[in-house]
Formats: C-alpha cells, sequence, structure tokens
C-alpha cells in the first residue's frame, strides 16, 4: 500500500470545496485512512513545508496555510496512489493546469491552489506522521475485502 497526505487549504475550505474535492477522491476508488478539519499552526506549517524555507514565497505560503482552517486526509490506495492523486490535482499554478485537474477546475491563482499533495511516497509517510498520530489512522482497510481497490 501506498499514502499519500492531501491538504484541502483554507481558500477550498472557505469556498465550500471540501465536498466536491473528496468526492473526486472517493469516485476514483482511493481510500481515506485519516480525516480531519483542523487549524495549522505556525510551527506545523514551516515543519511540513520545510524544504521551502528560504524560497521567496515562503513566508506566504506559511502565512496562507495557517490562515484558518484546513481539511486534512489521508488516502491510500496501491503503489502509485501518490502519482494518481498529483496527476488529478494538477500543476502547482491552476490557471497552468489542465482542465479536469482540481487546480485546473477550481482556481486561478498560484497563492491560492486549493490543494496539497505529497509529491512521493516517502513524502506521503513523512506527512502523514507530521499530521496524524497512529491512532487517528484506519488500520483495517482490507485489501481482500475491497479487492477492487
Ligand atoms: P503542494 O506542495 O502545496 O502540494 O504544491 P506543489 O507540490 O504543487 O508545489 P510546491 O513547489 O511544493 O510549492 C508549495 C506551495 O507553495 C506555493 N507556491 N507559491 N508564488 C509562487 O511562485 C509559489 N510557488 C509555490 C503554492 O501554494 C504551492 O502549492
Ligand atoms: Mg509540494
Amino acid at each position: 500500500m501506498e499514502r499519500a497526505l492531501i491538504i484541502l487549504k483554507p481558500d477550498a475550505v472557505q469556498r465550500g470545496l471540501v465536498g466536491p474535492i473528496l468526492s473526486r477522491i472517493e469516485q476514483r476508488g482511493l481510500k481515506l485512512q485519516g480525516l480531519k478539519l483542523m487549524q495549522v499552526t505556525e510551527a506545523l506549517a514551516r515543519i511540513h513545508y520545510g524544504e521551502h524555507e528560504g524560497k521567496p514565497f515562503f513566508q506566504g505560503l506559511v502565512e496562507y496555510i495557517t490562515s484558518a482552517p484546513v481539511v486534512v486526509a489521508v488516502v491510500v490506495g496501491k503503489a502509485g496512489t501518490v502519482e494518481m492523486i498529483r496527476t488529478m490535482v494538477g500543476a502547482t499554478n491552476p490557471a497552468k493546469a489542465a482542465p479536469g485537474t482540481i487546480r485546473g477546475d477550481f482556481g486561478v491563482e498560484i497563492g491560492r491552489n486549493l490543494i496539497h499533495a505529497s509529491d512521493s511516497p516517502e513524502s506521503g509517510e513523512r506527512e502523514t506522521s507530521i499530521f496524524f498520530d497512529d491512532a487517528e489512522l484506519i488500520q483495517q482497510w482490507d485489501r481482500a475485502t475491497d479487492a477492487w481497490i
């Protein structure tokens, strides 16, 4: 199994797009292993986006992600799940994201691009451990009963 952390960013929550975005992921056949509404602290944002520290957009990114509640989820599926979700999310800049992608259908601004998704299975594991305790994650999703996943 492979997993990705997704964050429905403040603009997605404020615009009432939590349902539509999660629907796309569910309809694709991916499973949620964890899900919560939360306010990201500055400390958490700096750890999560640590790879971007020092870049010109970093401070604005931290302010954006901490500005209002977000929905955080862990999505699990077979190998290739992370790449599949990144394809569904679309290019970082919504103005350049393909129609049919989440960013390409719902956004226009790079600084308000609606959703974060882990960029590798390793990032998926790292980010999951930043946002969720093991006790918050469902462990018993079973391929034998969910054979179509
Ligand atoms: P994310 O990490 O949020 O899933 O986005 P991503 O992989 O597509 O893009 P990444 O390069 O990791 O950038 C992280 C977030 O920083 C903001 N950003 N702003 N103004 C800019 O040039 C700029 N570049 C990046 C975006 O919110 C992006 O999602
Ligand atoms: Mg990224």
